[in-house]
């Protein structure tokens, strides 16, 4: 009896796993290859790094809880890694991607195949370089479908489209790079935003290649947005139609209708949009800067997309414009952020860690660094500009930092990432002493105990200018349980935080001149980055590193490492 029960239990077993890998086989292996290929914008071309030839690159297509692999040819010039922004990787940062700090990169003629899992990320994620600026043009999405026999949690959309935002420079982004290091001050800013690799004909020579959506009237249309601009957030409308998120960061929210939206660096959104405007117009998706640093420039242009009705009798109208956000408008933009919240339903629960184990603040500030010899000093005052966490400014080592701790290699960093600010001032107060703008620089990673809970407050300061900052973590989302402008207040805020229902992200913006909290709980064991994805301000070193160590029992420790690692 008790035999005839096993055996069949197993071969329900057997058969499931067979069933789903066999459905999977199609989609599970991906080859990408790194490479040039030639590409005309702004009425100019230029060769422009990307995978595939793909710009922006190949969309991949998952369930939930699917393991994939990608096998990365380097057949560019550069050295390159790639991430998968927000996919947890539980037990296995080996392919998470940041160069230095879980691997070192893949060299021109080198290949690495990645291994992703993914796990509980539902909704829209992406890929993209995470070396250099190669990003720019090196990203793609992700989208991750309910697990079969499920569905979303909201009405199911007639059709869906990725819409991934990006920023684009006439020149090469490498000389970009090349010449802001070189330097000391702000890089030059971005020549147009594009939408799915389109300007939009608000710029010259963009009219016929202007991205467009074609929609049914009646029929609603689900907009997977990925932010992949690199150095600001934006402001995204369609004329005259509402959207309704119902996704961030690959996770679910409650349903919330706005007439905009705000996505930083790192961020994508998922939205409903239905058609039911009048056909017989044509309408522009539209998106540009929200940009708040005093004194620092940005591409203030408009990128835009066409919506357009199938049957339009009047194709040929001008597309009416929405009306968005001013530039600099703080409280536009998290207006709109401070009202998302997670779906935290009976299916989609919430896990909000109550009781915490390890507070942490950290300061994210702008600095400079004296100007040293014959350098170029083309920062505020003739300094050169850079950036730090609690004072840090991180320093990318030669080995990575999985590599040394995994292998126990000394001298690569220090396990001492301050947990509080080392100095306390008026964070925010208009004018502060030039010394608070000195930094120090090092390698620094705090460690974190296996299923810790961690609280960490991010409080931006005003040394040398405030400014926005998207905070990203890789190997974890966070419940964002609060934020304010001004400086946090240990005693009186945390009485203002949302443990029921707070939004779960992996990037998260803190406000200018502000503070947000965000939690979670350190289940996932390895070397996990945290940084501004604002791409300047990740080369100036506003950055750090969480080990989180091993647990006590094998299914809590981090897995050996594939054969093929690249070798510094
Ligand atoms: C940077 O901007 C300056 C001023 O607009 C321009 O002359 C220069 O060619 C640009 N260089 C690069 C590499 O973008
Ligand atoms: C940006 O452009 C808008 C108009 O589109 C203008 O009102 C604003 O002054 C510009 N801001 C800057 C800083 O150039
Ligand atoms: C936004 O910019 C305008 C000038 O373009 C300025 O008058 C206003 O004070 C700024 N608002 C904020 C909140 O900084
Ligand atoms: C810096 O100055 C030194 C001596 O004045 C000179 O030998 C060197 O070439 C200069 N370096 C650069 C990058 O200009
Ligand atoms: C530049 O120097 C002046 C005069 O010392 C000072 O008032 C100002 O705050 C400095 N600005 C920055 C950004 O360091
Ligand atoms: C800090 O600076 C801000 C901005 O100037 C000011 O409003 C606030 O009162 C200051 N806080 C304290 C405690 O001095
Ligand atoms: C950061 O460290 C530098 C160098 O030790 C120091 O001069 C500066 O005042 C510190 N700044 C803050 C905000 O702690
Ligand atoms: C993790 O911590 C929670 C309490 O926060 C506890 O219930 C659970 O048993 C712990 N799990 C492990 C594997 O240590
Ligand atoms: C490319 O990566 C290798 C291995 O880490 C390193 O030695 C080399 O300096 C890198 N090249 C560049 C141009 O950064
Ligand atoms: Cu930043």
């Amino acid at each position: 009896m008790l035999l005839t029960k096993e055996i069949s239990s197993s071969s329900i077993l057997f058969f499931l796993v067979l069933s789903f890998s066999f459905h999977c086989l199609a989609s599970t292996h991906y080859n990408f290859v790194v490479k040039d290929a030639p590409y005309k914008r702004l009425c100019h071309t230029k060769k422009i790094l990307t995978v595939n030839g793909k710009f922006p690159g190949p969309t991949i297509r998952v369930h939930k809880g699917d393991t994939i692999f990608i096998k990365v040819h380097n057949k560019g010039k550069y050295n390159i890694t790639l991430h998968w922004h927000g996919v947890k990787q539980p037990r296995y940062p080996w392919s998470d991607g940041p160069e230095y700090i879980t691997q070192c990169p893949i060299k021109p003629g080198g290949i690495f195949k990645q291994k992703i899992i993914f796990s509980t990320e539902e909704g829209t994620l992406w890929w993209h370089a995470h070396s250099d600026w190669s990003r720019a043009t090196v990203h793609g999405a992700i989208i991750v479908y309910p697990k079969f026999g499920t569905g979303s949690p909201f009405p199911k959309p007639n059709e869906e489209r990725p819409i991934i935002l990006g920023e684009w420079w006439k020149k090469d982004v490498m000389k970009v790079l090349q010449l802001f290091l070189r330097t000391g001050g702000d890089p030059n800013i971005s020549d147009a935003f594009t939408i799915n690799g389109q300007p939009g004909d608000l710029y010259q020579c963009s009219k016929s290649e202007t991205f467009r959506l074609s929609v049914d009237q009646g029929k609603t249309y689900l907009l997977r947005f990925v932010n992949a601009a690199m150095n600001i957030p934006l402001f995204v409308s369609v004329a005259n139609h509402m959207l309704t998120v119902v996704g961030i960061d690959g996770g679910y929210t409650k349903p919330l209708t706005s007439n905009y939206i705000t996505i930083s660096p790192g961020q994508t959104l998922d939205a409903l949009l239905q058609a039911n405007q009048n056909p017989n117009n044509l309408y522009y998706m539209a998106a540009r800067a929200y940009s708040t640093g005093l004194n620092v420039p940005f591409d203030n242009t408009t990128t835009t997309a066409i919506v357009q009705y199938n049957g339009n009798s009047t194709p040929f109208s001008s597309p009416i414009l929405p009306n968005l956000p001013y530039y600099n408008d703080t409280d536009a933009a998290f207006g709109f952020l401070g009202q998302l919240r997670s779906l935290a339903s009976y299916e989609h629960p919430d896990n909000v860690p109550l009781e915490i184990s390890s507070h942490i603040i950290s300061t994210i500030s702008v600095n400079t660094l004296p100007c040293v010899r014959n350098n170029s000093c083309e920062g505020p005052n003739g300094t050169r500009l850079a950036a730090s966490m609690n004072n840090i400014s991180f320093v990318r080592p030669s080995i990575d930092i999985l590599e040394a701790y995994y292998r126990h290699i000394n001298g690569v960093y220090q396990p001492n990432f301050p947990g509080f600010p080392p100095y306390i001032f008026n964070f925010t107060a208009d004018y502060l002493p030039l010394i608070l703008e000195l930094l120090k620089r090092g390698t620094k990673v705090k460690v974190l105990k296996f299923n810790s809970t961690v609280e960490m407050v991010l409080q931006g300061t005003n040394v040398v200018a405030g400014i926005d900052h998207p905070m990203h973590l890789h190997g974890y989302s966070f419940f964002v349980v609060g934020y304010r402008y001004g400086n946090f207040d240990k005693d009186k805020d945390p009485l203002t935080y949302n443990l029921i229902d707070p939004p779960l992200r992996n990037t998260a913006m803190v406000p200018k001149n502000g503070w947000i909290t965000i939690r979670f709980t350190a289940n996932n064991p390895g070397v996990w980055f945290m940084h501004c994805h604002i791409e300047r301000h990740q080369t100036w070193g506003m950055e750090t590193v969480f080990i989180v160590s091993n647990g006590k029992c094998p299914e809590e420790h981090f897995l050996p490492p594939p054969p093929d690692m690249p070798p510094c």
